[in-house]
């Protein structure tokens, strides 16, 4: 057996707030969501899979967009003259209440509705496949459903699919479930949607997030794709492949010589030239420098004048490097902010006691749930992110100080 299962296509994301981007850039990104989804049923045409299994917010609206029903209709039809099924599950994106669809999907397409079903296939191997699932009927569903779905049914295989969140305890929003409800069903694979960060909750069996096809914000960077499943001596075991049209990057760069933006500008285009991306890349710098600038450079950064004037002189750099520069965010290595005021042990102290997971809970509260900011949130890097940051700030607001008394 052999499928492939993908959740979160997001057809049509608007892109908003990118309007200064370069325009061939500009539609290629505004066309992304469709090419990664073209990709991965391409993989599936090549594959010749056995099914697809789509676990929810296909569309990033509720309201469809005439665009990506059509474009759907069209990869739908492909994958039907290839003999193969998809089956797929809305989520809290493309709920079924607010669905204004009005062509018919090809017969090779199931939408599972609002109750927990079954479907049965019998594939060409002769092997039989249970995969039982539901669809947003609207936008939240703030119930368990786990206990809607049956057993492991007297088939060879049986797939759930589930676009949901583990329950939290509190406002849960997202069809929340508990991983030992969902082994507890014993199926041989979960396909999960809703999490836009590939990730792996249980190993054997297998079940998973697939992540989003195509990132749709810098707090989306890195690789998005899909999964594609094989049977292997009696276990189904999935492996990751790409199909994102653009990229988002963060990247992070120590320049510990650079004291001023004239010298800045000649490290990141070296930075670009020794850094080609495969892909078109929206890339975010992060530049940790050992002081902070001269005001007026600080100024032009902050103003965004610099980064203006920075990405009309090198775009055949950027171009050449297959990377657009949205942003250059400048901190300072913590021993040496220029803040004499700012006691280094004190920081310290108050830090540790600060940014702790626990507070930064408390303090983001339902916040650190949404879909938008879940996956930077959870990010291992994020608390320090927010002290770097915290830290600069408090600097800068204690030079501001400086000049008001001066
Ligand atoms: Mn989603």
């Amino acid at each position: 057996m052999k499928f492939i299962h993908a959740a979160d296509l997001h057809l049509d994301s608007p892109f908003l707030g990118l309007q200064h981007l370069p325009s061939a850039l500009l539609t290629q990104v505004r066309e992304s969501t469709f090419h990664a989804a073209t990709a991965v049923f391409d993989r599936a045409i090549a594959e010749q899979v056995d099914f697809v299994l789509l676990a929810g917010d296909l569309f990033d609206r509720a309201e469809q967009s005439v665009a990506a029903q059509a474009y759907l209709f069209q990869q739908f039809d492909r994958l039907n003259a290839a003999k193969i099924p998809v089956l797929i599950s809305f989520g809290n994106h493309d709920y079924l209440a607010d669905q204004h669809q009005t062509v018919a999907y090809p017969a090779n397409v199931t939408v599972f509705g609002a109750d927990v079903s079954t479907q049965t296939l019998t594939l060409a191997s002769g092997e039989t496949v249970a995969i039982s699932g539901f669809s947003y009927p609207q936008r939240w569903v703030t119930s368990d459903q786990t206990p809607a779905f049956p057993d492991h049914a007297a088939t060879d295989w049986h797939i759930g699919m589930l676009h949901g969140a583990v329950a939290t305890g509190s406002d849960d929003h997202y069809a929340p479930f508990t991983v030992a409800e969902l082994l507890a069903k014993r199926y041989d694979y979960w396909a999960l949607g809703h999490i836009h960060q590939r990730q792996l909750l249980v190993e054997q069996p297998p079940m998973l997030y697939a992540g989003n096809t195509q990132g749709r914000a810098i707090t989306e960077a890195g690789d998005r794709g899909a999964y594609l499943v094989t049977s292997v001596a009696g276990k189904l075991v999935p492996q990751f492949f790409s199909a994102a049209a653009i990229l988002w990057a963060a990247p992070q760069l120590d320049l510990a010589d650079v004291t001023t933006l004239t010298a800045l500008s000649q490290q990141l285009v070296t930075w670009l030239a020794a850094n080609p991306a495969d892909r078109p890349t929206l890339t975010a710098m992060t530049v940790h420098l050992p002081q902070t600038l001269a005001h007026e450079d600080a100024d032009q950064l902050a103003s965004g004048d610099w980064l203006t004037l920075w990405q009309r002189t090198q775009q055949r750099a950027m171009r050449q490097a297959n990377r657009y520069v949205i942003a250059v965010t400048v901190t300072v290595h913590g021993a040496s902010v220029s803040a004499p005021q700012l006691d280094q042990q004190y920081w310290e102290q108050g830090a540790a006691t600060t940014f702790t997971p626990a507070n930064l809970q408390a303090l983001f509260g339902k916040l650190a749930q949404s879909p938008a900011l879940a996956d930077w949130f959870t990010r291992a890097q994020t608390p320090s992110d927010l002290e770097a940051a915290a830290q600069q700030k408090l600097a800068q607001l204690m030079g501001e100080e400086d000049d008001h008394a001066s």
